[in-house]
């Protein structure tokens, strides 16, 4: 594969101990992520190009928690607690090398806001200063892996594609929740629909 180093950015999607298999919100081989995306990663260091690692940050008590008590609205998904702010699940997992990475984007600290994309929180107005930060540095194309392929992933690639980048989405180094059923299918096939392409 060709990559233009100059013009490129590799995002790395919250790949945190709660979103691994053990931690609260646990996708299946969630961690298997950390191996490729630390090849690549080592790759984009070397050769001066940004590496971004997102971090679910909630603060304890947060809208998206079941256990807040709130009513989900329609189609809204409330999660168990998880990725709570200085807990060991919110650390990245042990496996994913953090030496390469030079920014490290934290979203979803809003009491009342969830943020799935590295670029807009789910008000889809809110900005996390992402976009500002790539464009700045003349990125115009973006890798991504990470999870989950169906929420954070999928919402971070779209947002990509709006915002003018050329996404690539690495195969191998995502994986979903598979809630509701079908979602992973649902996601992968909008990103491809919506110009993601498939590494
Ligand atoms: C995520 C659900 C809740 C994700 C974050 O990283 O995909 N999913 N918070
Ligand atoms: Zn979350």
């Amino acid at each position: 594969m060709n990559i233009n180093f100059a013009k490129s950015a590799l995002i790395e999607v919250d790949v945190q101990n709660d979103f691994c298999p053990g931690g609260s919100l646990a996708v299946n081989e969630g961690d298997k992520v950390a191996a490729p995306l630390n090849d690549f990663a080592r790759r984009f260091n070397a050769a001066g190009a940004p590496v971004i690692a997102t971090q679910d940050w909630h603060p304890a008590g947060h809208c998206s928690f079941a256990s807040s008590g709130r009513k989900a609205a329609e189609g809204e998904v409330l999660w168990p607690d998880h990725c709570v702010q200085g807990t060991a699940g919110s650390d990245f997992h042990p496996d994913l090398d953090i030496r390469p990475v030079t920014l490290i984007i934290r979203k979803g600290f809003r009491p009342s806001i969830d943020s799935y994309s590295a670029f807009f929180e789910n008000d889809r107005k809110t900005i996390t200063g992402l976009a500002g930060f790539l464009k700045d540095l003349g990125v115009d194309t973006v890798y991504m892996g990470g999870l989950a392929t169906d929420y954070c992933v999928f919402f971070s690639a779209m947002d990509a594609l709006k915002l003018g980048f050329a996404v690539y989405l690495l195969r191998d180094a995502v994986r979903g929740v598979g809630y509701p059923e079908g979602s992973v299918e649902r996601a992968l096939s909008s990103m491809k629909d919506a110009g993601v392409v498939m590494l």
